[in-house]
């Protein structure tokens, strides 16, 4: 009896049960469910061989023992000896490495990249899992697991594989109060209190999950920065976080507030021509160097929504960078200085980034990239691409997209924003004329740059799946796959994320990639149709306000935005209103300038035009209007009733909670549907066409909502 019940007990250990609350995220590693396929498998593979023992090798080995041993429910066996279905795992320098893989191959995957080739030598069948350094072959591991978890064939193996952009970063904007401005997926996950002594279990599941994806950088702390992270109390937490990250190949950066030399220096100025100032920065890099030798630099929020910078005292932003920068030079760092400013001026805000650093092209030190985010306004549901973009030939750009959905619904709406990086990083903008995609700026190849660069505002908080609504993990997959290769497609993505996140059903696949697919434009129908934007409620930035005016700033406002009036609607940025268009090539200027090429889709961001104006439909810019705001709240229905038909595909934790968040999202399409057509029909005077219905509440209602529970509010508007 005795010995039953022990082996009930063993038997139930060996079982491990998972809650499935989304904390995996893409890296679960059940047992495959295709009894072929895991056969496949299992002949394939039977144990594992490392050439080194680096921290990051022993990071890849304990992710391939537990993804092989959970993927295929066998053990593996590791040995120093190579037998028919060993896996081979090393740097390619390694004598036993390179008998197997060619010089040649070596060179097409360079520093970060890899290979995973099937080789038969002295009649035994291995894989070789390679890279010219540890950490591609750390990233080969991550994607031979993939392989497995979205079941493609190991038969005849032949990967190469590279990154097409060297820094591809998270920046988190989590304060050290743990708030996270535009967090909506709890609180900040770096524990401060607790640091360094307390290393949290999630630190290195974060690592985990970033390497799988090949980001290899992260700012721990928000753009509106605190002084205080660069105190020596606070550098030693930072350098616990970075001890943790480094086997995963991942640096440490930190957003370094540019008024430090008086707040922690006290110095009376922060000059950057200042020697003091200078002295203060470049004592200041010494020390963070000491605790954190492979640290990887500054972020940098300067003259922008209130933040002290170099125009404080009369220089600059080249003046502020390139100090910074001279004091990281020594030690390999950079400075990754943003472009997102503008001020409270008449000048049209989408202007006002290129104003301001266009004539800096050039005046950059080589340790500075300048981070531009996709759009001039700020991560609207649609942004025509960045006039910068192709504007500084000499100075690389680094591109910022936002994964927290600060204007996309926070962590309640589904939107999958593969789409909306791809229509940036895909537009062309002509600088060297046809062909010179925003892609091929930010990864280096268009403007011969050395140094490149992708971020994501991190979405990331301390709800146990990490970002909120379980689909907001796709949008950080994303960022990091098109980082690693943004020739992929979003389809591509979206259907190997939902493979390792849910299952490989079939029907479960085909339909929820359609969801993603279809979910950005959705989401533009029923908030910002045509090229409307920045209509959202005042600070918060949740729900819709198209009718707000109140702020301390005119470019605060909705009304600056859309225009509204009895004549028409949209924002007039052709040679007769701003001339915005004015800093595109000729040939983006052109096609957006006339209002019949203009993709429809961007039509109110150029154009004030009138209610009775015929578009493509054949219907009238009013009726178009309706008709967007009505298919998009009408087409989250139909998101909610091909989710609903998945029950039972996946489990119900998982399940029920996306389905209640449709329902929000479903509640809340109707409300910016009823807000802006109500609002915006004062100015038109024309009906709801017939056959929608009509809103059930009055304006004033809508006006009259209020939105207090709003997190992860900023300090700036
Ligand atoms: C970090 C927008 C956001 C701010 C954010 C700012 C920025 O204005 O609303 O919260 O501040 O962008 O990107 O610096």
């Amino acid at each position: 009896m005795k010995k039953i019940l022990a082996f009930i007990f063993l038997f139930s250990l060996s079982l491990t049960v998972y809650a499935e609350d989304g904390y995996r995220l893409w890296l679960r590693y059940d047992k495959i469910d295709n009894a072929n396929l895991l056969q496949q498998y299992r002949n394939k593979i039977s144990s594992l061989k490392f050439t080194d023992t680096s921290a990051v090798l022993l990071s890849a080995k304990e992710e391939l023992i537990s993804g092989l041993q959970g993927l295929l429910d066998k053990k593996i066996a590791i040995q120093n000896n190579i037998t028919e279905g060993t896996l081979l795992v090393g740097i390619f320098s390694d004598a036993s490495i390179h008998s197997y893989i060619s010089a040649k191959d070596s060179t097409k995957f360079g520093k970060e990249g890899f290979i995973i080739k099937s080789v038969k030598a002295n009649q035994i069948n291995i894989i070789v899992i390679a890279g010219n350094t540890d950490i591609g072959a750390l990233y080969g591991c991550f994607h031979f697991l993939r392989m497995l978890q979205t079941h493609q064939s190991i038969e005849k193996l032949s990967v190469i594989s590279f990154p097409s952009i060297q820094l591809r970063m998270l920046d988190h904007w989590d304060n050290l109060s743990r708030t996270v401005e535009r967090g909506y997926a709890g609180m900040s996950i770096w524990n401060w209190q607790k640091l360094p002594g307390y290393i949290d279990k999630r630190y290195k599941d974060y690592a985990r999950a970033n390497a799988s994806i090949g980001i290899n950088g992260v700012v721990l702390n928000n753009v509106n920065a605190n002084a205080t992270i660069l105190t020596k109390d606070y550098l030693i937490k930072v350098a616990a976080l970075a001890n943790v990250f480094r086997a995963y190949g991942i640096k440490v950066y930190l957003s370094a507030r540019f008024s430090a030399p008086i707040e922690i220096g006290n110095l009376k100025t922060a000059d950057p021509l200042d020697e003091q100032v200078r002295n203060f920065w470049k004592q200041k890099a010494d020390e963070i160097y000491e605790y954190i030798p492979d640290f990887g630099g500054f972020l940098v929020k300067a003259n922008s929504e209130g933040q002290p910078g170099p125009q404080n005292y009369n220089r600059t932003h080249a003046d502020g960078a390139n100090m910074l920068a001279d004091a990281l030079a020594s030690h390999n760092g950079i400075v990754i200085w943003r472009a997102f400013v503008y001020s409270n001026s008449n000048e049209d805000r989408f202007k006002q980034a290129y104003n301001e650093f266009k004539p800096l092209d050039g005046k950059f030190r080589k340790n500075v990239l300048l981070q531009v985010k996709n759009g001039p306004i700020d991560f609207q549901p649609r942004e025509p691409f960045h006039p910068l973009f192709g504007a500084m030939p000499q100075t690389p750009l680094m591109m910022e997209f936002q994964l927290t959905q600060e204007y996309l619904g926070f962590s309640t709406h589904l939107v999958y924003l593969a789409p909306l990086f791809k229509e940036c990083l895909d537009a062309d903008t002509y600088e060297n004329g046809k062909g010179s995609a925003v892609a091929k700026i930010i990864d280096g190849t268009l403007e011969d740059h050395n140094i490149t660069g992708m971020a994501g505002v991190a979405n990331i908080g301390s709800d146990i799946n990490w970002t909120g609504h379980p689909f907001a993990q796709a949008n950080w997959y994303a960022l990091g796959r098109l980082a690693w290769d943004h020739n992929l497609t979003s389809a591509e993505i979206a259907d190997e994320w939902i493979r390792q996140t849910f299952t490989n059903d079939p029907r479960f696949v085909d339909t929820v990639k359609k969801i993603m697919l279809a979910s950005r434009e959705i989401t533009v129908d029923y908030m910002t149709p045509l090229g409307l934007h920045h209509i959202m409620g005042y600070s918060h930035h949740y729900g819709p306000a198209p009718w707000y005016n109140k702020a301390e700033r005119a470019d605060w406002n909705p009304v600056y935005f859309h225009k509204a009036d009895s004549v028409g609607i949209g924002f007039d940025r052709t040679s007769t209103g701003s001339n915005a268009l004015s800093q595109y090539e000729p040939e983006v200027r052109n096609a957006f300038a006339d209002i019949h090429t203009c993709d429809e889709k961007s039509l109110l961001w150029f154009h004030h035009v009138p209610w009775n104006y015929t578009l493509q439909s054949g219907r009238s810019l009013w009726n178009e209007l309706c008709y967007k705001y009505y298919a998009g709240a009408d087409s989250v229905e139909w998101m909610q009733t091909s989710w609903n038909a998945l029950k039972g595909k996946i489990d119900d934790e998982r399940f029920e909670q996306v389905k209640m968040l449709l329902n929000i999202q479903h509640n809340e399409a109707l409300w910016w549907r009823n807000a802006c057509v109500l609002y915006f029909q004062t100015f038109s005077g024309l009906s709801i066409p017939k056959g929608f219905e009509q809103p059930d509440k009055s304006l004033e209602y809508y006006e009259s909502l209020q939105f207090p529970y709003a997190p992860g509010i900023g300090g700036n508007q």
